[in-house]
C-alpha cells in the first residue's frame, strides 16, 4: 500500500484508545524516575531540587493532560456558550501543589517520593512563582480561573506571557532595589507552545476606503508592521472534578518578513536586531498598580492581547465550530479585567466589519452583546487615558472606529439631553484639551452590556461619582460583584493544619462549598476545639517566624500578637498610619507606660512601583523605624517590627495562616475591594479596618464584636476634605503630637538628616488626600481594643474562629456563580467519562 495514503488515513483512534494513566503510588514513582533519568538526564550527583521539581511536574502534567483533552471534547460536544477572561495580569504563583491538590493525588505523591527518600515540600520549594501580575487585580484573575474550573464552566483566560514578571524586591540600606524576575529561565513545565494557533497582529500603516464588488463602502488597514503572537497554554485543573480549563498566554515574535528591505540591502545583522522591537512587546510586565500614562509599549501590549485573543476566538468559531455569526453573541462572552484589554471593543468591530464584512449595525450589535467590563479602581487619576496621537500612529483603523463609536454615543446623549453641551463634553470618549486623549473606561462602558464594581460600596460609588453620567444613561448596565478568593489555595493548600482540623469536625465539603465553614461557629464555645485551634495557629506562627528570621534576621515570638499589613505600598493604603501607631507603641515603652502590655510583632510587606518616590520613601521609613526599635534593649520582646522583602503569592501562603490582626486601613472610599482582607479572615485573623471596600461586607458577616472598626466613612472623608486642618489635630492629640515630635527630632534618621521631611509634610498638609492625621486617634483606640482583646486568649480564639466561620461569602466560587448568573449565562459542562 502507498505509504502516503496510509498516513492520511490515520484516524487517530490510537489516541482515544490510550489507557488512562494510573495515579497509584508505583506508577507515580516509575514516571518520576523515568523523567528524572531519561528525559532530564540527571543522576545522583544532582543536588539542586530544580530537576526533581521538573520531573515531578511532568509526571503530574501527564495526568492532567488526559483530563484536559476530555474537558475540551465535552465542550465541543456540548456546543456550549464560552466565556473569556481577558486580563493583562494573571498572578498564578506556584502550580505544582495546586495541581496535586486539585487532582487529589497529594497523598500518593508524598508516599511515592518518600519511597525514593525525597520530600515533597523541598521539591515544591524549588518552583518559582509565576508572578505575571501586580497585586489584587492579577491574583483575582488567578482565583477566578480556579473557581471557573471547579464549577465546570467553559471559561478560558487570555493574557500575556511576559518574559519578566513582577520585579523581585531586595532591601538595601532600608531602600527597595528592583531585580529582574527571570521566571522562565529554568524552563516552565506547565506550558505548551501551540504554534498551530499563531496569530498576526498589525501596527502602524494607514487605512484605505474602497468599494467592494457590490459597491459597498469598506475599509482596510494597509502597509502595517506586523508582529506574530504565539500562544502558550497552561492547564487550570478544577477541584477533584476532572475538568481542566485553559489559560492561554501570548508571546510576541517577529515575522519572517520583518524589515525585508534592510535584509535585502545586505544588512543582515541589522535586520535581525530589529526583531527585538517586535519581541519587546511581551518582554516585561509594567510594575504599576495605578495606570502609568503615555507609555507606548504598554498600549502596544494591550492591543496585542486584545487582537490575538479575539482573532483566536473568531478562528475557532469559523474553522473549528463552523459557527454562523448570527449565533456568535449567544455563544461567546468577554469579561474585560479593568480597561486594560478594552482595545477589544474596537478590535472586535474591526474584525467583524473589515474581515467578516458585516455592516456597522450588525457588528455593533454583536459587540454590545458580548462585552462586559469590570472596574477595579475609584482613584480618578488611575483611570486609563491614552493620547489620541499614539492611537493614530499605532492603530489608525482602530482610531477611526473609536471616532465612530463616540459619534454615535454623543448622538444618543444629545437626544436624551438636548442642549446639554457640558454633558457632551464630560461623556465624550475623546477628552478635548491641549493633548486629546482617549478615555478607555468610557469606551468600555459604551460597548458593554454589563459594568461592575468589585464590592458593594465600590459599585455604589461608581454610580454616584466617576460614572454618574453613564449610570443616568444606562442604569441597567451597572451591577456589583463582590470579590472573593479561592479556598483551595487560600485555605486548603496554604493552611494544611487548619484544613485538617476543619475537615475532622465538619467533613470536607467546605473545600468546594465554603458556606459550610459556618458549621464551626458553634464550636467557638467548645474549650476543647479552641485548644486545637490555638495549637494550629501556634504552629503556623512558628512557620512564619522562621521565614521572618530567615528573610529579615528578626526574631518573632509566636506567643505575641502578629499584626500584619501586606499589600502594594501606596499612600491610599496608609502603611504610614500603621507605622505611626508603631512609633506610638515605641514611645509608650520608652516612657514606661507598659501596664497590661500586649507583646506585638508587626510585619509589613509590599512592593512600590519603581517610579513612585513617596511609596519608596515609605519603605525606607518603615525599615529605619524597624531598625531603631529592634535594636533598642528597652523594647525587648514587647515590640518587634519587620519589613518583609519580596512580598508575593508564595509569601502570603505562609503569612495569612499566621496572622492575628489583619490591617485593612485604607482611606474610606479608596480601596475598591481588597482581597488580602479575605485571605486573612478565612485563616482566622481578626480585621482592624476602615469602612472601605469589602471590609464593610466582612464586618457585616462577623458583626462589630469580631472586627476592630475605626475611621471616617467615605462620606465623612469627602466632607472633611473641605476644611481639613491636620496641624490642629496634631496639637490637640497628645499621642499624635509626640509621634510627630519624635520623627521631627531625627530619631530614625540621625545619619540622614531631613530625609523623612516629605512624609512629615504630607501628614501636615491640609491637602493630604489620605487624611492620615484625621484617622489617627480613632485608629489608636481600635488598636488599644485589639491589644486588650488579644490578652484574653480565649476571647481572641473565639473571635478568630468566628472570622473563619463567617468567611463563606468570600469564596470566588460565590463570586463566579454571580458573574455567571447575571452576566455570562454559561452552562456547567462535565467531561464525559470520569477517570
Ligand atoms: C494601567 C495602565 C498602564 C500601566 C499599569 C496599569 C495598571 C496595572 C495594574 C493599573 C492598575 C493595576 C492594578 C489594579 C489593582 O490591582 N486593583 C485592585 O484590584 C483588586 C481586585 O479587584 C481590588 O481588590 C483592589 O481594591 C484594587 O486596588
Amino acid at each position: 500500500m502507498d505509504k502516503k495514503t496510509t498516513l492520511s488515513k490515520t484516524d487517530y483512534k490510537w489516541i482515544e484508545e490510550l489507557p488512562p494513566l494510573s495515579t497509584g503510588v508505583d506508577a507515580l514513582t516509575h514516571a518520576f524516575s523515568h523523567y528524572y533519568t531519561y528525559f532530564l538526564g540527571r543522576n545522583r550527583h544532582n543536588k539542586a531540587f530544580h530537576y526533581h521539581y521538573m520531573a515531578l511536574s511532568f509526571t503530574i502534567r501527564d495526568r492532567i493532560m488526559e483530563r484536559w483533552k476530555k474537558t475540551y471534547g465535552a465542550y465541543a460536544d456540548a456546543n456550549c456558550k464560552r466565556g473569556y477572561y481577558l486580563s493583562l495580569e494573571f498572578l498564578m504563583g506556584r502550580a505544582l501543589g495546586n495541581a496535586l491538590l486539585n487532582l487529589g493525588i497529594d497523598k500518593n505523591t508524598k508516599e511515592s517520593l518518600c519511597s525514593l527518600g525525597l520530600e515533597l515540600e523541598e521539591i515544591e520549594a524549588a518552583e518559582h512563582d509565576a508572578g505575571l501580575g501586580n497585586g489584587g487585580l492579577g491574583r483575582l484573575a488567578a482565583c477566578f480561573l480556579d473557581s471557573c474550573a471547579t464549577l465546570q464552566l467553559p471559561v478560558m483566560g487570555y493574557g500575556i506571557r511576559y518574559e519578566y514578571g513582577m520585579f523581585r524586591q531586595r532591601i538595601e540600606n532600608g531602600r527597595q532595589v528592583e531585580e529582574p524576575d527571570r521566571w522562565l529561565r529554568g524552563g516552565y513545565p506547565w506550558e505548551f507552545q501551540r504554534l498551530e494557533y499563531i496569530q498576526r497582529i498589525r501596527y502602524g500603516g494607514k487605512t484605505e476606503a474602497y468599494k467592494d464588488a457590490r459597491g459597498v463602502l469598506r475599509h482596510r488597514w494597509v502597509e502595517t508592521n506586523d508582529v506574530l503572537a504565539i500562544p502558550f497554554d497552561t492547564p487550570i485543573p478544577g477541584y477533584e472534578n476532572n475538568t481542566v480549563n485553559t489559560l492561554r498566554l501570548w508571546k510576541a515574535v517577529a515575522t519572517d518578513e520583518f524589515n525585508l528591505d534592510e535584509f535585502n540591502s545586505g544588512s543582515y545583522t541589522e535586520a535581525v536586531s530589529t526583531k527585538n522591537e517586535a519581541e519587546n512587546i511581551t518582554m516585561v510586565l509594567y510594575p504599576n498598580d495605578a495606570s502609568e500614562n503615555g507609555k507606548e509599549l504598554r498600549l502596544k501590549q494591550q492591543y496585542f492581547l486584545a487582537s490575538a485573543s479575539l482573532q483566536d476566538v473568531i478562528r475557532r468559531w469559523r474553522v473549528v465550530l463552523k459557527g454562523d455569526f448570527k449565533d456568535f453573541a449567544e455563544k461567546n462572552c468577554f469579561q474585560l479585567n479593568d480597561t486594560h484589554p478594552s482595545c477589544a471593543v474596537p478590535e472586535l468591530m474591526r474584525i467583524l466589519m473589515d474581515e467578516i464584512f458585516m455592516t456597522w449595525d450588525e457588528a455593533w450589535s454583536i459587540t454590545c452583546k458580548t462585552m462586559a467590563y469590570t472596574n477595579h479602581t475609584l482613584l480618578p487619576e488611575a483611570l486609563e487615558k491614552w493620547p489620541l496621537e499614539i492611537f493614530e500612529r499605532l492603530f489608525p483603523r482602530i482610531l477611526e472606529i473609536i471616532f465612530e463609536i463616540n459619534a454615535r454615543l454623543l448622538a444618543q446623549v444629545a437626544f436624551k439631553w438636548p442642549g446639554d453641551n457640558d454633558r457632551l463634553r464630560r461623556m465624550s470618549i475623546i477628552e478635548e484639551g491641549e493633548t486629546k486623549q482617549i478615555r478607555m473606561a468610557y469606551l468600555a462602558i459604551a460597548a458593554s452590556f454589563s459594568v461592575n464594581g468589585v464590592a458593594e460600596l465600590h459599585s455604589e460609588l461608581l454610580k454616584k461619582g466617576l460614572f454618574h453620567d453613564f449610570y443616568e444613561l444606562w442604569p441597567e448596565k451597572f451591577n456589583n460583584k463582590t470579590n472573593g478568593v479561592t479556598p483551595r489555595r487560600w485555605l486548603c493548600l496554604c493552611n494544611p493544619l487548619l484544613s485538617d482540623l476543619l475537615s475532622k469536625h465538619i467533613g470536607k465539603s467546605w473545600i468546594s462549598d465554603l458556606q459550610q465553614i459556618e458549621k464551626i461557629s458553634h464550636l467557638a464555645d467548645d474549650p476543647e476545639f479552641r485548644k486545637e485551634w490555638q495549637n494550629v495557629r501556634i504552629e503556623n506562627k512558628k512557620r512564619l517566624a522562621a521565614m521572618v528570621l530567615n528573610d529579615c534576621g528578626i526574631e518573632f515570638n509566636p506567643l505575641a500578637m502578629f499584626d500584619v499589613q501586606t499589600k502594594r505600598i501606596h499612600e491610599y493604603k496608609r502603611q504610614l498610619l500603621n507605622i505611626l501607631h508603631v512609633i506610638h507603641l515605641y514611645n509608650r515603652i520608652k516612657q514606661g507606660d507598659t501596664d497590661n502590655w500586649t507583646d506585638r510583632c508587626v510585619l509589613i510587606g509590599g512592593k512600590a512601583a519603581p517610579g513612585y518616590a513617596m511609596a519608596k520613601l515609605l519603605i525606607k521609613f518603615i525599615n529605619n523605624v524597624a531598625d531603631i526599635i529592634n535594636d533598642d534593649p528597652d523594647v525587648g520582646n514587647k515590640l518587634k517590627v519587620a519589613f518583609l522583602p519580596d512580598y508575593r503569592v508564595t509569601a502570603m501562603e505562609i503569612i495569612a495562616p499566621a496572622t492575628d490582626l489583619s490591617e485593612q486601613i485604607s482611606t474610606a472610599g479608596k480601596e475598591a475591594s481588597g482581597t488580602g482582607n479575605m485571605k486573612f479572615m478565612m485563616n482566622g485573623a481578626v480585621t482592624i479596618g476602615t469602612l472601605d471596600g469589602a471590609n464593610i461586607e466582612i464586618l457585616e458577616e462577623v458583626g462589630k464584636e469580631n472586627f476592630f472598626m475605626f475611621g471616617l466613612t467615605a462620606e465623612e472623608v469627602e466632607k472633611t476634605k473641605a476644611n481639613y486642618n491636620p496641624e490642629a489635630i496634631i496639637s490637640e492629640s497628645r499621642e499624635l503630637g509626640q509621634v510627630i515630635s519624635i520623627i521631627e527630632s531625627g530619631h530614625f534618621n540621625i545619619f540622614e538628616p531631613g530625609i523623612f521631611n516629605p512624609i512629615l509634610d504630607a501628614i501636615k498638609s491640609p491637602d493630604d488626600p489620605w487624611l492620615v492625621a484625621a484617622d489617627f486617634n480613632s485608629y489608636l483606640k481600635a488598636q488599644t481594643l485589639a491589644a486588650e482583646a488579644y490578652s484574653d486568649k480565649e476571647r481572641w480564639t473565639k473571635m478568630s474562629i468566628i472570622n473563619s466561620a463567617k468567611s463563606g461569602k468570600f469564596s470566588t466560587d460565590r463570586t463566579i456563580k454571580e458573574y455567571n448568573r447575571d452576566i455570562w449565562h454559561l452552562s456547567q459542562v462535565k467531561p464525559k467519562e470520569s477517570l
